[in-house]
């Protein structure tokens, strides 16, 4: 890597921040040697001076080619060009007038992300509704934790991740992870599960694949994609048959159950084995494993909640949970593995279509008329709830639709489902904005793109995946020519003639948003920037500055108005696609170690393209072979959405009837070309993990035409 040109000169030594990955947000530091920043490993609760290989390569992230100055596309079909930012700015308010003026105040959309901080995703939120009056603004979350945070909420009153720091797991006899995969998704994580094996815990993995972290495991139920509800009733029925309920915890903290042991009861064993492939034999000794240990946790992940029955499969391990009294106790509970770095606090302020800051809901007057006080405005003015994030894109190009919108840390022509019809619906919109660090796909595809500073160039904070807030200082002056999100948002404010409602600094939003979240179930009103930085980190809730925050929510009583938790009936539901003679397979979708979401970030940094530098294909080798298909060919995945095409790599770890694609490529080998935008009906999540696909070798006369 070449020196730095020396706008990156580092600012304070003794500042601090955190990874700009995921969920787990490892404390570093950024170093300067010979010119280049280096990423140091900090002390912190949390991550113990552990990165894994992402955030060791973040400062590499410096060299990757940075956006550094707003373009423009004349027309459509012209190509982007780079323009002052007076010219963008101008373009932008002029287009969100236009589209006012064709179709009003809701013919503009905005979408966000869980990268962004709470200060940045707090703003948009608000900016969207008294700048621009929309109900049109909806994120990224919504294709990550929607089905966790509904079920989460409707059980226990409340969404918090996990209800308990990471260092309870490692007191948990046996834990039980429902399809996520943490050795590679939340590496630094398995410290703690490593210290639970090292008391005697036991872990188990539900996972169609034996993925690294079932390779752990002392038992891995190989299940089919979408099977998860049935897994979960079969388990809680062979509980039922053994004997094994936590009778006293159900009757006295939980509220529900009778109905919910009435429709496992048809859940006996074989038929589990058949719905979800997994033996009869495993079934029941992972039952006893978790239900005969005196602690024990079940950890969610994107396997079970990326499905059209998303949230009635997260319900029916919080239900097993709640059955076997493991909740709502110290080395207990559910809780599921919050993905992105601000996954939780992006969900709780107000970018969410329905929702307004401190996981206060749209709908509820009195939440509106909360809020609107801070925000000075009547509370009447507040639009009302929007629609979910597909649902926002379909609308985009519609008739009567929405006609401009921006988007702020989400790669959609990477991230979204069925991305042929996407293409459709963006194209049809008259106005597509960016703001990014890097020229992502979708920026390619805009009238105007931003360049945006990135995680080490703005203060803010992130709420991790245990619900604590961290602060990331300012490691570095952005480029010339670059702005803050912030900035950008009060920019176009200024220009609406709305400035002064945009807070201009992240510590003015900040205060701003401590007021907006009081009262609310995510009440941050008590945490400050000092705070953070000399507690290092603070749990929401938080209502006051003496308060000491809460690392365990649920100790007492769970957050709903009787303070029981609420068992929910949870149906099974095969996935919305089943394989057919046409489509004979299961295709699911999810990550890799190296890169990270949509690759905008992991693909330009060096040292993470080189490790895994195109889109492929895991295939069981037996299936692969019936197949002729060999190592390192290429193939066709054929969904009724479209085809992509890539190499193949034979695993002995996956299922004969499943095949498996890291999504963090766009092009021909994008696994969101083939995946199914079929929606959850509570949450509204997109159902990436299962869907039907053929697999074909490309024929050397077809020609090779792999991304
Ligand atoms: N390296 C890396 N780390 C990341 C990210 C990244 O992109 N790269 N992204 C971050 C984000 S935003 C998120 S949301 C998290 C996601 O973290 P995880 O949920 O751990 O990640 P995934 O790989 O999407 O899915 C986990 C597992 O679900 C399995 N699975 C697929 N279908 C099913 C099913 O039907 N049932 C069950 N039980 N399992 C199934 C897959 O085989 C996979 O091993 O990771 C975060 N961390
Ligand atoms: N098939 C399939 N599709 C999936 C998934 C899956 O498992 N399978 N997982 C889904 C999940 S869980 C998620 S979270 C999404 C993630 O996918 P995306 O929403 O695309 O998330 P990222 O790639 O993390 O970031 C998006 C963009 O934000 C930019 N960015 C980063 N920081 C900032 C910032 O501070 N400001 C601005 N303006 N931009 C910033 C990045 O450069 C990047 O271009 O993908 C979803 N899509
Ligand atoms: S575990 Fe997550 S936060 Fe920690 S270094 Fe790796 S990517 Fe970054
Ligand atoms: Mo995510």
């Amino acid at each position: 890597m070449p020196p730095m040109d020396g706008v990156h000169a580092p600012t304070d030594p003794t500042s601090g921040t955190h990874c700009p990955y995921c969920a787990m947000q490892c404390a570093m530091r950024l170093e300067w040697r010979d010119g280049r920043p280096e990423a140091v490993p900090r002390d912190f609760p949390t991550s113990r001076g552990g990165l894994c290989r992402k955030g060791w390569a973040a400062g590499e992230m410096f060299a990757a080619e940075r956006l550094t100055t707003p373009l423009l596309r004349a027309h459509r079909g012209a190509p982007l060009e780079p323009a002052s930012w007076d010219a963008a700015l101008e373009r932008i308010v002029a287009g969100i007038r236009a589209a006012r003026m064709a179709g009003g105040a809701h013919a503009v959309g905005v979408f966000g992300g869980g990268a962004l901080t709470n200060e940045t995703g707090y703003a948009l939120g608000k900016f969207a509704r008294v700048v621009l009056s929309t109900r049109f603004i909806d994120y990224n979350g919504r294709f990550c934790m929607a089905s966790a945070a509904a079920a989460g909420s409707r059980a226990f009153g409340l969404d918090r991740g996990l209800p308990f720091p990471l260092s309870d797991i490692a007191e948990a006899e046996a834990i039980l992870i429902a399809g996520g995969n943490p050795a590679e998704t939340l590496p630094v994580m398995l410290q703690y599960l490593e210290a639970q094996r090292a008391h005697g815990g036991r872990l188990i993995v539900a996972d169609p694949r034996r993925s690294a972290t079932a390779a752990m495991a002392d038992l891995h139920l190989q299940l089919t994609p979408g099977s998860d509800a049935a897994l979960a009733n079969g388990m809680l029925h062979v509980a039922v048959r053994d004997r094994l309920l936590d009778e006293g915890f159900i009757a006295a903290r939980t509220t529900g159950f009778p109905a919910v042991r009435r429709a496992v009861a048809a859940w006996w064993p074989d038929r589990v084995e058949r719905a979800t492939g997994v033996p009869e034999r495993l079934l029941v000794r992972a039952t006893h494993m978790l239900a005969e240990a005196a602690t024990a946790m079940i950890l969610s992940g994107r396997g079970p909640e990326q499905q059209a029955n998303g949230v009635a499969n997260a319900l029916a391990h919080i239900n097993l949970a709640l059955a076997l009294g493991k909740a709502g106790r110290r080395g207990c509970g559910w809780g599921t593995l919050t993905g992105q770095g601000n996954g939780q606090g992006g969900r709780e302020h107000g970018q969410k279509a329905d929702q307004l800051p401190g996981y206060r809901s749209l709908a509820d007057p009195a939440h509106r008329a909360a809020v609107a006080a801070v925000w000075g405005v009547p509370p009447e003015s507040l639009p009302d709830p929007g629609v979910s994030a597909w649902e926002l894109l379909q609308r985009c190009g519609a008739p009567d639709g929405i006609r401009a919108l921006l988007v702020h840390g989400c790669n959609l022509l990477v991230a979204a489902p069925d991305l042929t019809a996407l293409r459709r619906h963006l194209a049809g919109l008259d106005l597509l904005v960016v703001a990014d660090p890097f020229l992502s796909e979708t920026a390619e595809l805009a009238d105007v793109v931003l360049p945006v500073a990135h995680w080490a160039e703005e203060a803010g904070t992130l709420t991790n995946l245990e619900g604590r807030l961290l602060l990331r200082e300012r490691q570095a002056a952005p480029p010339p020519g670059v702005r803050t999100d912030l900035e950008i948002l009060a920019a176009i404010a200024a220009r609406l003639g709305r400035g002064s409602l945009v807070p201009a600094t992240p510590r003015a939003a900040f205060e701003e948003l401590r007021r907006a979240s009081a009262g609310g179930p995510a009440d941050y009103a008590g945490i400050t920037w000092e705070r953070i930085k000399a507690e290092q980190g603070v749990f929401w809730p938080c209502p006051a500055p003496d308060h000491p925050g809460t690392p365990r929510p649920f100790e007492d009583r769970f957050a709903t108005p009787d303070g029981r938790a609420r068992f929910h009936v949870a149906e099974h539901r095969p996935p919305a696609e089943e394989a057919s003679a046409d489509y004979p397979m299961i295709l699911t979708t999810g990550r890799v170690l190296a890169h990270y979401n949509s690759g905008t970030q992991t693909r330009r940094t060096a040292s993470l393209a080189e490790a895994d530098p195109a889109p492929f294909v895991e295939i069981n080798g037996q299936a692969a072979r019936s197949l002729g298909i060999a190592e390192g060919d290429a193939v066709r995945l054929a969904t009724r959405r479209g085809t992509a095409v890539l190499r193949a790599r034979l695993v002995p770890t996956l299922r004969l009837d499943t095949v498996f694609v890291p999504f963090h490529w766009g092009g021909r080998g994008a696994a969101n070309l083939l995946t199914n935008p079929v929606l959850d009906p509570v949450s509204r999540i997109p159902a990436f993990k299962a869907c039907a696909v053929r697999v074909e070798r490309v024929t050397p006369a077809e020609g090779d035409d792999t991304a």
